[in-house]
């Protein structure tokens, strides 16, 4: 037999199967063409034929035409609303860029997502009692279309539009991408940085749905929407969190990926298919997949095709192929799709090329998104991802559309903008072009109407933020202050204290129901097990087992109601879940604290973006560093021992960042904490950080609570009849050597000690250089002095600090001692050993402090050569020891 043979002999096979199945389907039902084709598959995995090809299903909409609803919006109205919107978008971006060249922002994007976002808009996005509404995740760059849309709406003027992205230049500046922390009224989510919004929206769904386990919300109808970028979709962030969204069955969530199958460089995978990689990504994490990829027009062409041959095709076509067919005339795609197959050209044979390049791909089509947000929003007991294919810079024509460089055009010229004003149907006339007028229809016209009716319908106007908490009643003093005395003999850890402070929170009246502790998989890291009886674990699912620890006190009890988010080892997750709790009283009007205990590793060096995210979005609570410090973690080494979490912290202005010593400085902190946040209601989060080296806790001096929030306060004076005068500054872990070099200057080197503890180098280097600028801006020559300098100042002899960080944290407040202020810190490579030997290889051991300042006493000519020199060889300090920084490079 011929090969012409075969094929034409498996063609009419084909035919055949075919048409036995489209008979049961129009003569059976769906659930028995399903059936048979399980039962083909379980043959042909029987045979050894992968069954991996069930994770995609063919280059077509999932929503098939006889089951979709008439669209129940006015098309024609929202078509030209659509328009306007797009209009003034591209307007407002080439304003800006006509006026300031290089001021940035983006066309395309939006050109893409529109329809997306106008169906939504239209017919989705709601808004609830008490002003709370679905939580929507904006594609960054397409928030031109945003500021557009509530331009129409009367939100925002066209003064507001004019000053896109010139924030300090006018008091109407727009911000360039969703930034609530700059227009806190407006944006809730950060979305721009690529990979965020996903895990974002994931862990809010996930929020909202304990919330409701919890009893804390009654009904939560809230829906999570996320916008996401196809390119935006190889972020591990992006990917990494899917299966907890089907785990959990969180059916609230939908996410919508614009597939406009490019990225900023070119085509998300040229040579792929994304759409179908995607597919079968989260088919197989377990989600509801809607692929929306074909418009109207296309219906006919594939109910024509009834040997599938232009499916077959579209499967086989390669992203970058579709792209150049968005790109070049439509005969190209006529000639390459069409054209060499009989029964395909006859698909196509009264269609003009040009025809054909009108025909919209699925996310241009309000219909088809209509059908597939319809279907999200009713889906039940798993998440739901939208693949919605688009088209980038949609109508830009040669300014942009579907060209490698779309996500860069920023201006139009006259060509374009008449391209673009012919495209979408904008009245604006030739002469008017040039200004790219913004324009907005009459208030009483018909689109108008119809959009605002449409807004009041679905519950107001969306995107806004509004803070509904009630501010909380502070928690029984008790629960701090029974640290205020000291602990004794006994010998305690400051991770210890925090959890005996969670727990007595999980139980006070005022606060019970605020109180969200979450944890990576670390709770016994940190002794945080008793939480785990007490409040329970959340278990969406509630607990489908018996804990092999049942007869334990302390076992492992999941609960549906449980109030500790168990995350698994998931920094990102948590850290999601930290925003998605601290924006609590944003979303939900619900003041909640979420206490978020983590490695201190593992924090802003790990999951720093999601952190920069939480201030960006006004998130508050409690981020705690557990374990901390270079030299506190004994064996655990390089990758474990923090020395630098605090000095990242610095970079972030609303952090409130401390290293407490002694279990009242902790008390003192998270009593305040708790006060400014939900008290006063503060948007700010504190980085606390915590460790398991026991020591007897002394009892609170007299007036250090000020000090200890302010950074710093003097924890114990030194003998007055000494010879030598020595000022040491601990912190955190290091408060221990501290207080030991203290007693031994005393004791062996007649030095008086005064001990000062510092409990956040940040507070007192922020305070200090708001000061200094003050002086300087107001031009003070009288200057006004800071925090620091008011404490210090009429203190005598040598000034030693030591902490468990790097030695630019104590440098950094350095300038404004009275006298040069010697610094003692873990800069290099963590290493494997025990506690002490830490100490003494990273010099931050007892003898080290005394070393060091007696050298500085020398150096002001307070002791002899001699001196110094016995007390080397007693403190056993080796000149050729090893630098610590250096000794691994
Ligand atoms: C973490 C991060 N990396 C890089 C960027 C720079 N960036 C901005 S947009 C973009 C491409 C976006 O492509 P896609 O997600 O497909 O969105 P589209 O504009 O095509 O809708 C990149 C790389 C960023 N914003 N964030
Ligand atoms: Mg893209």
């Amino acid at each position: 037999m011929s090969d012409q043979d075969k094929a034409n002999d498996f063609e009419l096979e084909n035919k055949e199967w075919l048409d036995s199945y489209r008979w049961v389907l129009q003569n059976e039902s769906k659930e028995r063409a399903e059936e048979l084709l399980e039962l083909l598959r379980d043959e042909a995995v029987k045979n050894g034929i992968s069954a991996a090809g069930r994770l995609t299903t063919p280059y077509y909409n999932t929503i098939p035409v006889d089951d979709e609803v008439a669209y129940p919006g006015n098309l024609n109205l929202e078509e030209q609303l659509t328009s306007y919107i797009r209009w003034n978008a591209m307007a407002m971006v080439s304003k800006a860029n006509a006026k300031n060249e290089g001021i940035g922002g983006h066309i395309s994007t939006y050109g893409s997502i529109a329809n997306l976002w106008e169906v939504g808009f239209h017919h989705f996005f709601k808004v609830y009692e008490n002003e709370i509404a679905d939580i929507i995740y904006f594609q960054g760059h397409a928030s031109p279309g945003i500021y557009s849309r509530a331009f129409l709406e009367g939100r925002i003027s066209e003064e507001n539009l004019k000053n896109f992205r010139r924030e300090i230049f006018s008091p109407k500046g727009l911000t360039s991408y969703p930034h609530p922390r700059l227009m806190p009224e407006f944006w809730n989510h950060p979305t721009v940085t690529m990979g965020l919004a996903p895990i974002m929206a994931i862990y809010q769904a996930r929020f909202n749905q304990y919330l409701k386990d919890r009893g804390l919300t009654e009904k939560n109808e809230q829906k999570v929407w996320a916008y996401l970028g196809d390119g935006e979709m190889d972020e591990p962030e992006a990917r990494g969190a899917i299966s907890i969204a089907s785990r959990d069955n969180l059916e609230n969530l939908i996410f919508v990926v614009d597939c406009n199958l490019q990225r900023l460089d070119g085509p998300v995978r040229g040579n792929h298919k994304i759409v179908q990689e995607l597919e079968g990504l989260f088919r197989g994490a377990g989600w509801n997949v809607i692929k929306v990829l074909w418009g109207k027009e296309w219906d006919a062409l594939f109910e024509k095709d009834k040997s599938n041959k232009l499916i077959k095709r579209l499967n086989e076509l390669p992203d970058g192929q579709l792209q150049k067919y968005a790109f070049e005339e439509g005969d190209l795609m006529k000639e390459e799709l069409f054209g060499d197959d009989e029964e395909l050209k006859d698909l196509v044979k009264n269609i003009s090329g040009e025809e054909l390049k009108k025909f919209k791909r699925g996310g241009h089509e309000p219909s088809k998104i209509y059908n597939a947000y319809k279907a999200a929003v009713e889906h039940k007991g798993q998440p739901t991802v939208i693949l919605a294919q688009t088209i980038k810079g949609y109508g830009q024509g040669d300014y942009g559309e579907a060209s490698n460089v779309a996500h860069q055009t920023k201006k139009m010229d006259q060509e374009g903008l008449k391209h673009f004003r012919d495209y979408f149907n904008v009245p604006i006339s030739d002469e008017d072009l040039e200004d790219v007028p913004f324009i907005k229809p009459e208030e009483e016209s018909e689109e108008m109407k119809y959009l605002l009716e449409r807004r009041e319908k679905l519950g107001g106007f969306i995107p806004t933020r509004k803070d509904n908490s009630e501010p909380l009643k502070e928690p029984d003093e008790s629960i701090f202050e029974r640290f205020f005395e000291g602990s004794g003999d006994k010998a305690v850890a400051t991770t210890g204290v925090m959890v005996q402070i969670v727990s007595k929170l999980l139980k006070d009246e005022n606060v019970k129901n605020s109180v969200a502790p979450i944890i990576p998989d670390e709770s016994r890291t940190f002794g945080l097990e008793p939480l785990f009886q007490q409040a329970g674990i959340y278990a969406p699912s509630g607990p489908q087992y018996e804990p092999v620890d049942k007869d334990t006190l302390l076992y492992y009890k999941e609960a549906k109601d449980g109030a500790v988010l168990e995350e698994g080892i998931t920094e990102a997750g948590s850290m999601s879940e930290f925003i998605a709790a601290g924006t609590a009283h944003f979303n939900q009007g619900l003041p909640i604290i979420p206490f978020y205990f983590f490695y201190s590793m593992f924090g802003f060096q790990r999951t720093g973006d999601l952190m920069w995210a939480a201030a960006d979005a006004g998130a508050k609570g409690f981020l705690v560093g557990g374990i901390a410090g270079r030299t506190s973690i004994p064996g655990e080494g390089l990758q474990h021992q923090d020395g630098q979490s605090h000095l990242y912290a610095y970079a972030f202005p609303n952090v409130k960042a401390y290293d407490p010593a002694f279990a009242y400085e902790l008390a003192v902190i998270v009593q305040e904490g708790i006060k400014r946040m939900y008290v006063d209601k503060i948007n700010e989060y504190y980085y606390l950080t915590v460790g398991n080296d026991t020591y007897p806790m002394p009892e609170m001096p007299k007036n250090a609570k000020e000090g200890i929030l302010k950074g710093m306060y003097k924890f114990k004076s030194g003998n007055s009849e000494k010879e030598h005068k020595a000022h040491l500054f601990g912190s955190g872990a290091i408060i221990k050597e501290v207080l030991a070099a203290a007693d031994l200057l005393e004791k062996d080197f007649d030095v008086s000690v005064d001990v000062w503890s510092i409990t956040s180098y940040k507070s007192l280097y922020d305070q200090a250089i708001d000061v200094e600028r003050d002086n300087r801006i107001k031009g003070k020559l009288n200057p006004e002095e800071n925090y620091i300098e008011t404490c210090l100042k009429d203190e005598e002899g040598v000034f030693v600090a030591a902490s468990d960080y790097v030695k630019a944290l104590p440098q950094s407040i350095a300038k404004w001692f009275p006298k040069k202020l010697a610094v003692l810190g873990t800069d290099g490579f963590g290493k494997s050993d025990t506690r002490d030997q830490l100490r003494k290889f990273f010099e931050v051991n007892t003898e080290h402090i005394v070393y060091t300042a007696l050298y500085e006493l020398k150096k002001q000519g307070n002791l002899t050569a001699e001196e110094l020199k016995n007390a080397i060889d007693k403190l056993e300090i080796d000149a050729d020891k090893i630098n610590p920084r250096t000794a691994d490079l």
